[in-house]
């Protein structure tokens, strides 16, 4: 093999000889934006979105200085920062060809637990305009059995106790907040990226939370200076694998540590609400509108949960990734029957949009088989998920009398995907803040199915509906009898397979 070319700064020029790369001078870039979780999703989304940006027009204050907030995040770091904070973004298309380009957007990085001190000061910045996040579902310390901010939390605790020197984001922004006031400088946007409904309501609810306790005097400033725009974010994402990182060895000549890989599809609709100002992203493709909770809905019940259904099922029969499952003719009439039968009578009239283009679309970025989304990857931290993705599609189908037999399917399909085992002998990697309550309650439930809904924070008073209880229990008696290829299909038998 030729020499590889390492992916920095000073190699760009070359570089640009294999792929794509950003022309605008990134010395001149301020930075307007932090990042808080610099995962592959923000790589192959608010990153793309700006450096495209960045790249078409000449602005200069829309640099964003990534954040890694945990221990963990160590090596994201040190790459990110070996790499002058570039990497190659592989577009994998339909047709199995590769769109590469190296982003540029990311000129700062900044590792929380090295130095949390920078990382206030950075959020206190002048220059800052937006903070967003993405970190996940279950970040936003939300206590489904208490509907509150979660105070028991020792990470939270730590925070109170420590304010100088924080872990969670509560912690950071409550600190970087209270210096911009202290300074008399303006305000910002908190915008979460994450998949939750109402994700800016969520941020500033469980942030006020915290304020209500830490710093009380801090509350009527954020109330007139930060704005928590709600959005919708979408773009599949799996995780790197050492083969994407040897292909764009082999076929561009490039080394980079940590490429990430996405699919060709991406949406970003985003409530404009943005008290400090904000980049022209439409200029990119984002859309701003004044309503975003018809576009988080369609996509957490049918996008995100379309996802969880592939994932637990296709653990369940054997598969590693998600277009496997979804290629299996069984899994996918279960998956139409849910969406359409369960899912779509919640939804109501969504302005502007088809809901069955959407729905066939998304059968059909399911299934690219060039993607390779790992079943691993999707079931992780279901416990934070499921609430989001799945109950309330079952909350308003109970209310409505409507069909709940795919979804209590499902829910009986997670109690036993939380064995850690599946019937075919094959260890399931259960990667989840809660594994040793849901493995604790998984075990309980092989005699006693319902023990597994006591899981409160999960699944809230569910365990006193019995319509659901009733179908939940059969669904997890005919997996446990009939195995789970056979119980599928019964459960699909006789009801019609339309999206
Ligand atoms: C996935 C999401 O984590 C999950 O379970 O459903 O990461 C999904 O790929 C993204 O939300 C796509 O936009």
């Amino acid at each position: 093999m030729k020499n590889t070319i390492k992916l920095n700064q000073k190699n760009l020029a070359e570089i640009a000889n294999q792929i794509p790369c950003p022309t605008y001078n990134r010395t001149l870039l301020k930075t307007g934006i932090v990042h808080v979780g610099i995962g592959g999703f923000h790589r192959a989304h608010e990153a793309f979105y700006t450096d495209q940006l960045l790249q078409d027009q000449s602005v200069t204050e829309w640099g964003i200085c990534g954040v890694a907030l945990l221990d963990y995040d160590t090596k994201i770091y040190n790459t990110l920062k070996a790499q002058d904070g570039l990497y190659t973004l592989i577009i994998k298309e339909l047709d199995g060809t590769h769109t590469k380009r190296v982003i540029g957007a990311i000129t700062e990085f900044l590792f929380a637990p090295e130095n949390p001190n920078k990382v206030i000061e950075k959020m206190a910045s002048p220059d800052v305009k937006i903070i967003s996040l993405t970190i996940t579902e279950g970040g936003y310390n939300y206590n489904e059995a208490t509907k509150a901010f979660d105070f028991e939390n020792p990470l939270i605790q730590h925070d109170l106790e420590h304010p100088n020197t924080p872990k969670t984001i509560f912690g950071y922004l409550t600190q970087a907040l209270k210096l911009r006031q202290e300074r008399g400088l303006k305000g910002l946007t908190i915008q979460s990226c994450d998949n939750i409904q109402g994700n800016g309501h969520m941020a500033k609810r469980m942030l006020m939370s915290y304020v209500k306790t830490a710093e009380p005097e801090l509350l009527a400033w954020i109330e007139t200076n930060v704005s928590f725009p709600n959005a919708m974010v979408d773009r599949i994402t799996p995780a790197t694998s050492a083969l994407d990182i040897e292909t764009l060895k082999t076929t561009s000549n490039i080394d980079d540590a940590w490429p990430v890989v996405c699919e060709p599809f991406k949406q970003w609709v985003i409530e404009d609400h943005f008290i400090a100002g904000r980049p022209a992203w439409e200029t990119v493709g984002a859309q701003f509108v004044d309503d975003v909770v018809p576009y988080e809905k369609m996509k957490l019940s049918l996008l995100n949960a379309g996802h969880s259904v592939l994932g637990i099922l296709g653990a369940l029969y054997g598969y590693s990734t998600i277009d496997e499952a979804a290629s299996n003719a069984d899994i996918s009439s279960f998956l139409r029957i849910y969406m359409g039968n369960e899912v779509t009578p919640t939804l109501g009239h969504l302005e502007g949009i088809n809901l069955k283009n959407y729905k066939f679309s998304l059968i059909q970025r399911f299934g690219n088989t060039y993607i390779k989304d790992q079943i691993d990857r999707i079931c992780s931290q279901s416990s934070a998920k499921i609430p989001i993705f799945i109950l309330p599609t079952v909350y308003a189908q109970l209310e409505q009398k409507g069909a709940i037999d795919h979804a209590a399917f499902i829910i009986a399909a997670f109690a036993i995907y939380s064995l850690g085992i599946n019937e075919f002998g094959t260890q399931l990697i259960v990667k989840d803040a809660m594994e040793t309550e849901l493995n604790k309650k998984a075990i309980i439930a092989r005699n006693t199915p319902e023990a597994f809904l006591e899981i409160e924070s999960i699944f809230g008073t569910l365990k006193n509906n019995k319509t659901f209880v009733d179908t939940y229990i059969s669904a997890y008696q005919n997996i446990v009898k009939n195995g789970i290829e056979k119980a599928v299909k019964d459960i699909n038998s006789n009801v019609l397979n339309e999206i």
